[in-house]
């Protein structure tokens, strides 16, 4: 297993619509480790496929880091079947640095897809699991905690960037 580049904004691939899963082979099921491997070590509590390059429908996610017991969940192909309240609350993205944003979002997700086998699997969540959710199938529609938040503090954001990686190269 390998630690994959974590790509950033404004980096293209994070913009596009990614493609559907159509064949869960081996180099799939390498991806799938890599990715895990990656979240694990940034550390995240979800990564999409198009954050490492890939421009794939595949998304990881697991929102109990620090229990050791916990089993990441991976779905192929996710689409949201149901959705219920809606609730404000803060985000980070490992692809968007330096930003935490409140994003609103469904409070509660129903989310059907395949596990790494080709099952079909349809989960409920809520709380951080749901929140997560709907942050990773937006990567996979190539749509950024940025897309969510006003023109205004968007370009404060961008201008932030700039700053900073003038700085970085002085
Ligand atoms: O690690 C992450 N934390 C987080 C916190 C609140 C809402 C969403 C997230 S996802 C993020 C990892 C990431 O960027 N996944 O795409
Ligand atoms: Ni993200």
């Amino acid at each position: 297993m390998s630690v994959l580049e974590i790509k950033k904004y404004p980096d293209d691939v994070l913009k596009k619509k990614a493609l559907p899963v159509e064949k869960i082979d081996k180099s799939l099921q390498k991806l799938i480790d890599d990715m895990i491997e990656t979240m694990y070590d940034a550390p995240g509590i979800g990564l999409a496929a198009p954050q490492v390059g890939v421009s794939l429908r595949l998304i990881v996610v697991d929102v109990n880091l620090d229990d050791e017991d916990s089993e990441p969940v991976v779905l192929i192909n996710p689409e949201i079947t149901d959705t219920d309240g809606l609730i404000e609350s803060e985000e980070g993205c490992l692809s968007v640095p330096e930003c935490q944003i409140t994003v609103k979002r469904a409070e509660k997700v129903t989310v059907k897809g395949l596990d790494r086998d080709g099952r079909e699997v349809s989960i409920e969540a809520d709380g951080l699991f749901a929140r997560a959710l709907q942050h990773e199938i937006d990567h996979l529609n190539g749509v950024l905690i940025l897309d969510r938040i006003s023109q205004l503090k968007r370009d404060l954001y961008r201008r932030k960037m700039v700053k900073m990686r003038s700085k970085a190269e002085a």
